[in-house]
């Protein structure tokens, strides 16, 4: 190994795709003998055993009766200057650009220039805040004020070109998984409890905000399961829940569908499914799809932003224009139908996910980039 680097990450601890991909990346690291401190609000939730190289330093928001609102993002900038003080940091990796890099980059004002700031963008800081004029000045400032910046898939790198007119080198880092972590498990006997050995399993995870278009899962399903029979587990909670409970009922799927709310082990549930659907409106990436094909479930999704980078249309799983319900329906039916072709996408799923997609390659990548900023190549 090179120098040992000590590295601070920000990330969204609780929330979804970026939040695991910033706490596995510091485990990773970690495990390199990296020391890693996570600077966060709350503990985040996939950082399991105690590691010795492993650190974390919560955020604690100051609500002082003159603050109309609780300033975290200054509580946040100060907690990372006092941290990169006291454990001698190199370097900070901030998952989002705001308001994660913006802090770091008054952090870096406040403890000097030897700090160096990587910033990661995941989608949202850029396909929605970019779009908020109030906003945009300031996402560029943290864009072009940190030392390096990496987005998850080159659609994103894109767009943000495109919105924000950035003409930085923005480095592709694409999203990973822990390949001993998401492989296909034995589930024989829990299969049973969720479906008749005649049955198809079909799988959608996600947070149900508007930009998944959930009830477009459902809509996929009832058309599926009149020549198809499958059940349909949904993972995760989130605002379009109730709109689509309703459409679930009114569809008469009740009995044919289940809810298993937020899930910590998604592997073993993944690893039940023959198919994942995902008709987003928009994915930077879609790491739950990623997830899946490391578990050797093939996904039917949207063609949207990242995801036909990850989805190879026809070898990994199939792509649809977005709100193409019928077209996605009849993807889910030729691979469900055909015992041979579905068995070729899982050979394809596992192997694009354990070589392309894989821990060792993207961990190594960001150590590269570490490394590249603070001048030690
Ligand atoms: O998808 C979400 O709503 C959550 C969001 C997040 O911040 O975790 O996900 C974004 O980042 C993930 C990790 O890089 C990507 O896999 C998701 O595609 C991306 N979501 C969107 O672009 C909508």
């Amino acid at each position: 190994m090179k120098d040992r680097l000590k590295i601070g990450i920000t990330c969204y601890p609780t929330l979804g795709g970026s939040g695991v991909v910033a706490t596995e990346l510091g485990k990773l690291l970690a495990e390199k003998g990296h020391e890693v401190h996570f600077i966060t609000h709350s503990m985040p939730f996939r950082l399991g055993k105690f590691d010795r190289n492993i650190f974390y330093h919560e955020v604690e928001v100051n609500d002082y009766y003159v603050f109309k609102y609780p300033p975290y993002d200054l509580s946040l900038a100060s907690k990372l200057a006092q941290v990169v003080k006291l454990q001698e940091l190199d370097l900070l990796h901030v998952h989002y650009a705001i308001p994660h890099a913006v802090c770091a980059l008054l952090a870096k004002q406040m403890v000097g220039d030897q700090l160096k700031v990587v910033t990661t963008l995941h989608g949202t800081d850029i396909t929605v805040l970019a779009q908020d004029e109030s906003l945009s000045d300031l996402i560029g400032y943290a864009i072009n004020g940190s030392d390096a910046v990496t987005a998850v898939s080159q659609d994103l790198i894109r767009e943000t070109r495109h919105l924000l007119g950035i003409t930085k080198e923005i480095d592709l880092a694409y999203n990973f998984v822990d390949k001993r972590v998401y492989y296909p498990r034995e589930v024989t006997s829990l299969r049973k409890e969720f479906a008749h050995p005649d049955e198809k399993i079909l799988i959608h995870i996600s947070n149900f905000r508007p930009v998944k278009r959930v009830t477009d899962v459902v809509e996929i399903f009832d058309r599926l399961r009149q020549d198809v029979p499958a059940r349909l587990l949904f993972v995760g909670e989130g605002p379009e829940l109730s709109k689509v409970l309703c459409k679930v009922k009114e569809k008469g799927l009740l009995d044919r569908v289940t809810f298993c709310g937020k899930q910590d082990d998604v592997a073993q549930l993944l690893s039940l499914a023959d198919l994942m659907l995902l008709p987003s409106e928009k994915e930077s990436f879609g790491l739950v799809a990623l997830e899946a094909m490391a578990c050797g479930v093939p996904t039917v999704a949207s063609n949207a932003g990242g995801i036909p980078e990850l989805i190879t249309h026809g070898e990994t799983g199939y792509l649809a224009e977005i709100g193409d319900v019928e077209a996605m329906a009849g993807y889910a039916r030729k691979i469900l139908t055909d015992e041979a072709h579905a068995a070729q996408l899982r050979e394809a799923c596992l192997h694009r996910a354990r070589y392309t997609f894989c821990n060792d390659v993207i961990t190594r990548q960001y150590e590269e980039i570490y490394y590249r900023v603070l001048g030690r190549p």
